[in-house]
């Protein structure tokens, strides 16, 4: 069995949290916050004890919406004081383009084209900040970016502007000298009817109509895809096989209903350790970024508790998954299944569609063939339980 060691978060292991979400005073639709305002300060020093490696921002978590100059410039210097005095990092930033009134109608796809002009320059401010303070990544959830009625808004010309905001934040980036690249977000519902770019797939498909699709990549959360039914782990296939994963929000979801946040793999565990299995195999170097809600009945001792959970839950997972790989039984289960094959490429080197002829294929006896993926399933889960044989 595993040892509490393996279970504790190093800064090497790459874990950060969103302020937003140790943050989250728990505010919902029906009942008003259950919890006090987190100082960010406190937020860096309580989750470096822990073992995090970094913390990421809205520009709104870090500096009150409409704070002077003054004040704006006193609260990122006590930040970066507590950045230098942990050694805690901030890989990513993003920006809030949906808690103020006047996104109710989406930022860069707001009909309202002031709206827009005023959505792109928030995001340029923040981008100087993100930049000083050392973020390679820029996310891009558009929340708000969305409709409730198609009559209210053209979804084509909504993607037309949706790209000219990109190209023109692309171009600030590029006109500025900063090695910064953006990551979208998707999300299918939640808080509008309809999200624009709602899966990973639409992105990606979005992504390749910009100016610098290499600029471009993903931030996919657990939640979101699973809220739309899809399986996170071949949306992140895709995205690594694409070379577009350019960051990954971590957190727990039970199938299509509202976005529940949860701790990583307190939801859907058995995708969370095929997940985990997918980006240890694949050598994913980019930043574990928990983005969940500590439950609403948790103090301020539950918080950090759901913190510490987030990280031990992948450690644990991180442990099952390299188990299974070095499982025997699972080596003989997956030569069996024919995982080698599929590894080999169908045509052999110099073959063309005119060699693909085989008079000895017997079509009968192949599609009598059993494909063992029952006894690897079970493998898989009696490894994720600890039953390791
Ligand atoms: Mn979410």
């Amino acid at each position: 069995m595993t040892n509490e060691s393996a279970l504790t978060p190093k800064p090497s292991d790459k874990f950060t949290f969103g302020l937003w979400t140790v943050g989250w005073q728990a505010a919902d639709p029906f009942g008003a916050a259950t919890r006090s305002p987190l100082d960010p300060v406190r937020t860096v020093n309580e989750l470096a004890k822990r073992g995090a490696y970094g913390v990421t921002f809205h520009d709104d978590d870090l500096i009150p919406f409409g704070a002077n100059d003054a004040d704006r410039d006193a609260q990122i210097a006590r930040f970066k004081k507590a950045l230098a005095d942990t050694g805690m990092k901030v890989p990513m930033a993003t920006t809030n383009l949906f808690s103020h009134p006047v996104f109710k109608d989406g930022a860069l796809t707001s009909n309202d084209r002031d709206i827009r002009r005023y959505a792109i320059r928030k995001v340029m401010r923040n981008i100087d900040l993100a930049v000083d303070l050392g973020a390679e990544i820029y996310v891009c959830w558009g929340g708000r970016e969305g409709s409730e009625t198609d009559a209210g808004k053209d979804p084509i010309v909504a993607l037309e502007r949706y790209r000219e905001g990109f190209n023109i934040l692309g171009q600030y980036v590029i006109d500025q000298g900063y090695n910064l690249k953006f990551a979208i977000e998707p999300k299918p519902n939640e808080p509008r009817g309809d999200i624009y770019l709602p899966t990973i797939g639409h992105a990606l498909g979005f992504i390749q109509t910009l100016a610098h699709p290499e600029m471009v990549g993903l931030n996919p959360e657990v939640g979101h895809e699973q809220m739309a039914g899809l399986n996170f782990v071949h949306g992140i296939a895709q995205a690594l096989f694409q070379g577009k994963l350019f960051h990954i929000d971590l957190n727990g979801q039970h199938g299509p209903k509202f976005d529940q946040d949860l701790v990583f793999g307190h939801g859907d565990l058995k995708s969370a350790f095929f997940l985990v299995d997918l980006l240890e195999r694949n050598n994913y170097q980019g930043p574990k970024h928990f983005d969940y809600k500590p439950f609403r009945n948790e103090d301020d001792a539950g918080v950090w508790q759901s913190a510490s959970n987030n990280m031990r839950t992948y450690l644990a997972l991180r442990e099952r998954a390299r188990s299974f790989r070095a499982d025997p039984r699972v080596i003989d289960a997956m030569k069996a299944a024919r995982l080698d094959q599929l590894s080999t490429p169908t045509l052999a080197a110099g073959e063309t569609w005119r060699d693909l002829g085989d008079p000895s294929f017997d079509v009968e006896s192949a599609a009598l063939r059993g494909s063992g993926y029952e006894l690897l399933d079970q493998l898989a889960i009696e490894h994720l339980m600890g039953f390791t044989a």
